[in-house]
């Protein structure tokens, strides 16, 4: 490519870069832009700027320059490479944001995020009420799908089959006992039993539970439930049909017996987990 013709492709593309400009102000106001659509106009951009560069060299050193006022080249190059430049920029953080949201650790295990939660007895544990112990193991295979959830307790009185309530609780903050922990976590303000984290009952059996559930809670993105506690309650949840405010808050569940804070793990607990119960089964 001569200069003459680098001069109306820019001059073509200069056309084309008014979408461009359009798109990044529409995209500050919130309106619908594809990201392919702008990564096709910048990597037009970027292939622009690497042809310009190497024509210019490939020109200069067959004096072809002479005809071409070589501010206003000079001028075009800079315009082209800013554009480039922010193209560059607006490419990076349009790829990344997504994926910056989840957690490395995605990437390591084919896109499924794990996560553990060693459950202890609350350090407030009133006299009397049992000391529960044991795991609770999440496994998400990406951020659509729904998130599995294993309870491996124990520490129930073995003569009693009386339902537990078990949520998830906002803060991960145990110092001072389960009560720390705040209330449900609700990220989008709803009522009891709407929670993410709202588990439902479980019936423990020879002092124990072995349960696999699913639930509507994340391990990705902003509403992650990482970081936050699971909750063992001392009685039932009514599953918000309690007729009171409490039963739309929490279900009536009663104190708090043990608690831990969920944080990312291998698959190797949620492996050995399954075992567990596949055993426990047999
Ligand atoms: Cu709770
Ligand atoms: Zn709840």
């Amino acid at each position: 490519m001569q200069l003459h013709n680098l001069g109306i492709a820019l001059r073509r593309q200069t056309d084309a870069t008014a979408p461009l400009i359009r798109l990044n102000l529409t995209g500050r106001d919130g309106t619908h832009i594809t990201a392919s659509q702008i990564q096709l106009v910048c990597n037009f951009f970027v292939k622009l700027v690497v042809k310009a560069e190497t024509d210019f060299q490939h020109t200069r050193t067959t004096e072809k320059t002479r005809n071409m006022p070589p501010f206003s080249f000079l001028l075009l190059l800079v315009l082209v490479g800013f554009q480039g430049h922010s193209c560059e920029r607006f490419l990076h953080s349009d790829e990344s944001a997504a994926q910056r949201m989840w957690p490395p650790e995605a990437k390591a295990f084919g896109g499924a995020l794990y996560a553990t939660c060693k459950m202890r007895a609350s350090t407030k544990l009133p006299a009397g009420l049992p000391s529960v112990s044991g795991y609770v193991l999440f496994k998400q295979d990406g951020p659509e799908a729904p998130l599995q959830v294993q309870f491996l307790l124990r520490g129930f009185p073995e003569a009693e089959g009386r339902a537990r309530a078990i949520h998830i609780h906002q803060y991960g903050q145990l110092a001072g006992g389960c009560d720390a922990t705040g209330g449900h976590y609700n990220p989008r303000g709803v009522d009891h039993p709407g929670h993410p984290g709202d588990f439902g009952n479980f019936v423990p059996s020879q002092g124990g539970i072995r349960a696999t559930r699913s639930a509507d809670a994340t391990l990705f993105g902003g509403e992650s439930v990482l970081g936050r506690a699971v909750v063992v309650h001392e009685k039932e949840d009514d599953l918000g049909r309690g007729g009171d405010a409490g039963s739309l808050l929490h279900g009536n569940a009663g104190r708090r017996l043990a608690c831990c804070v969920i944080g990312i793990s291998s698959p190797i607990m949620w492996d050995k987990g399954l075992k567990k119960q596949q055993r426990s089964r047999n």
